[in-house]
């Protein structure tokens, strides 16, 4: 039997697209890991226990032996160094890659995460249209330029999948309605395809563990 302690450890949870780049970028990588249920929606984060494990009160975190790193983007280039899988191949790429990585955590990611989390997940008494609205206009400007950049290149850096698509792409399988119709935006639909064809590819809700 497999000796599960050599596993890396991912804290995740099926809902959070920010642990689901993660875990994809594993997944791809053909990376041995095992999943470790965050029970979000019970506030477990924000324990005393749980910030003992992140500070920053937050999934993803990975695990490896002692090790324990927060941050998507920190995640994804920590399984590129340990792999050489989904990296730049020339200094310029990396930095294009890294770009994209910052670009997606402060204007994909925060704001598709945000406006699922208040459209869907919040207790309907507590959500507020104009909130909402507000939030599903910034993320549209976002897409745009998502669709922009997929028109005139296959990947987001460089000739070939990197962990920048992989951080893109997080919250766009998801199917509770945030914003986003994949039939509206023909080349990251387009895109969104060839990351799903790649071999090992899984579905955020299929990688992760949620709450029955
Ligand atoms: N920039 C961080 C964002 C992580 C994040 O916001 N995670 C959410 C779940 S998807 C979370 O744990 N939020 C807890 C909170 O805000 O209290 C990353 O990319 O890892």
């Amino acid at each position: 039997m497999e000796n599960q302690d050599n596993l890396l450890k991912l804290y995740c949870f099926g809902e959070s697209g920010n642990s689901y780049k993660a875990a994809l970028t594993m997944e791809l990588a053909d990376v041995l890991w095992q999943p470790i249920f965050v029970d979000f929606f019970n506030g477990e984060t924000r324990t005393p226990e749980y910030r003992s494990i992140n500070a920053m009160g937050e999934a993803p975190v990975l695990v490896d032996g002692k090790r324990k790193l927060s941050q998507s983007g920190a995640i994804q280039k920590y399984i590129v160094a340990k792999t050489g899988r989904f990296g730049g191949q020339t200094p310029s790429e990396e930095i294009e890659i890294l770009r994209w990585v910052f670009w997606d955590n402060h204007k994909m990611s925060s704001l598709a995460g945000t406006t699922r989390f208040l459209a869907n997940f919040l207790p309907e008494d507590l959500r507020s249209q104009e909130v909402i609205d507000w939030h599903k206009a910034r993320f549209r400007v976002s897409l745009k330029v998502l669709e922009k950049r997929l028109q005139d290149s296959a990947w987001l850096a460089g000739q070939n999948l990197t962990i920048a698509d992989i951080a893109c792409c997080g919250y766009l399988y998801y199917p509770e309605p945030f914003g986003f119709k994949r039939k509206e935006w023909p080349c990251i639909d387009r895109w969104l395809t060839a990351i799903s064809n790649q071999k090992g590819w899984k579905h955020p809700y299929d990688l992760m563990p949620r709450k029955p």
